[in-house]
């Protein structure tokens, strides 16, 4: 368990016990064990208290209760013995199995997904998130509308009131009926499309400021907006909770040849995410289809920084971005040099074994520590680099009235060589590729011996 995540939770917290199912079909699943830590990590996020835990590895799915009658008598009993008011299945639980496990249990039965969409309504605060969040809830919850959830959600009456699963900006909706849902889930459809396409103007704004953009992208909790922070002096919300981030931030960031970028925070990815979510995701991740470069920001002290690295892999070649640089970050590298207590030198060790394992994968990883700052001069030297090696070269004869496109060259160019003419500045020049459209007028012939341009880009 993550007892540092568990200490920072300031709400009222419920108390609860986790269900971990496996099938024995079950493939690419995580072992049981990591599957059911990360259950509590989302469940000590949601403002839930775990008390304990219930595995149960099954050959064939009940239909009408997923697990066994004996396993529900025994998730019964422990539950009234350690005080559990709600109950959490590591799975998807159908409308059907969550209402009869309600019943036979007679406590609040969730699943994963619900657990998730519940983080979701409690963090995200942009109107579209909300209205993703609202549309995601909606969806899940009409199949399930139920007494018990409505009775629930007529107390929660607010975002913050109900207890886990309960809250979110659709509740007010559970006390309609259903096809006014249907209506509801149709308006908010609309409001997101007009809102999608404000997002894509300012994108286009963002991109016409021809600023280069680098990404931070990673398993959620790595601790990307506290890089963020650390490289950009941005006071974007960093806290030691599962999507603490839903609305990123982006905001320029200096490097050190003097040349300027953007850098902006997304959603942190988790494994498995439930269907009703990828879209609410895709929405901003969308951002990252015209983004220069990505930091793969990873948590090497986390027990299974390979498996998250490895999901975040995926999640990344899912939405197309296969093509896109990656520059792997091994982030909380303050925490490998611990050693005053057993735990600390437990931790220092995996981490260092974690960061072996990874240093085959990602030859290039760059050890930092959002934290305290160690490691960021490098990094931002290997983001320089990087984006230097997306370059292109170019002659050109810059017309003296051409002051700010000179200005531009010097911020997001790199100016090899210059000479006055009376013509203009003749300059040999390394560029990003949405300059050149621009400068294409003043292209001019090699006047040294120099290698072809299209070389450059290896160089
Ligand atoms: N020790 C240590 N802790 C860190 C470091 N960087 C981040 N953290 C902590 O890790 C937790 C998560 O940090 P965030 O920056 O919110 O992580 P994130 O990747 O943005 O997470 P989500 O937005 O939830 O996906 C916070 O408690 C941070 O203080 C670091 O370099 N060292
Ligand atoms: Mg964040």
């Amino acid at each position: 368990m993550n007892e540092s995540l568990r200490d920072r939770q300031d709400q009222p917290q419920e108390p609860g016990i986790l269900v971990g199912v496996r099938l024995s079909g079950d493939k690419d699943a995580w072992p049981m064990d990591a599957a059911l830590e990360e259950l509590e990590d989302l469940a000590t996020t949601a403002g839930v208290f775990v008390r304990a835990r219930v595995t149960q590895r099954l050959n064939r799915r009940d239909p009408a209760t997923l697990v066994g009658s004996g396993k529900v008598i025994e998730i019964k009993t422990l539950a009234s013995d350690v005080g559990a008011e709600v109950v959490l299945f590591d799975r998807e639980l159908s409308p059907r199995q969550q209402r009869n496990l309600e019943r036979e249990l007679d406590l609040k039965v969730l699943d994963r997904t619900a657990l998730i969409l519940d983080i979701f309504a409690q963090h995200t605060r942009s109107r579209e998130g909300m209205l993703q969040v609202e549309l995601a809830l909606m969806e899940y919850r009409l199949p399930r509308l139920t007494r018990m959830w409505t009775h629930l959600a007529r107390q929660a009456g607010g975002r913050a009131g109900g207890g886990v699963g309960v809250r979110g900006p659709g509740e007010t909706q559970l006390e309609i009926d259903k096809r006014e849902i249907g209506r509801r889930i149709a308006f908010v459809r609309e409001q997101i499309k007009g809102l999608k396409e404000q997002r894509r103007g300012s994108r286009k704004q963002r991109r016409s400021s021809g600023l280069p953009i680098v990404a931070l992208v990673g398993y959620t909790n790595a601790g990307k907006s506290t890089l963020l922070n650390r490289l950009t002096g941005a006071d974007a919300y960093a806290a030691n909770q599962l999507f603490a981030t839903l609305d990123p931030t982006t905001r320029r960031m200096s490097l050190p040849g003097g040349r300027v970028c953007l850098l902006t925070d997304t959603v942190g990815f988790i494994q498995n995410l439930p269907t009703q979510l990828v879209a609410a995701f895709s929405a901003t991740l969308e951002e990252l289809e015209e983004v220069d470069l990505l930091l793969h920001v990873i948590d090497v002290t986390h027990p299974d920084a390979i498996r998250q690295a490895e999901t975040v892999e995926g999640v990344l070649a899912s939405l197309g971005l296969g093509e896109t640089p990656v520059l792997a970050v091994a982030n909380k590298a303050d925490r490998l040099a611990l050693d005053d207590s057993p735990e600390a030198v437990a931790l220092a060790d995996m981490g260092r074994n974690n960061l072996a394992l990874l240093l085959e994968v990602y030859p290039g990883i760059e050890p930092v520590s959002a934290r305290d700052g160690a490691g960021l001069e490098a990094l931002l030297t290997a983001i320089e680099k990087q984006m230097e090696s997306l370059l292109v070269e170019r002659h050109l004869l810059l017309p003296f009235a051409e002051g700010g496109l000179m200005a531009r060259l010097r911020s997001h160019a790199v100016v090899l060589e210059e000479a006055f003419e009376p013509a203009g500045m003749r300059i040999r020049v390394k560029v990003p590729r949405y300059l050149l459209g621009e400068l294409r007028p003043y292209e001019v012939e090699s006047t040294v011996a120099d290698p072809p341009a299209d070389t450059a880009r290896e160089a």
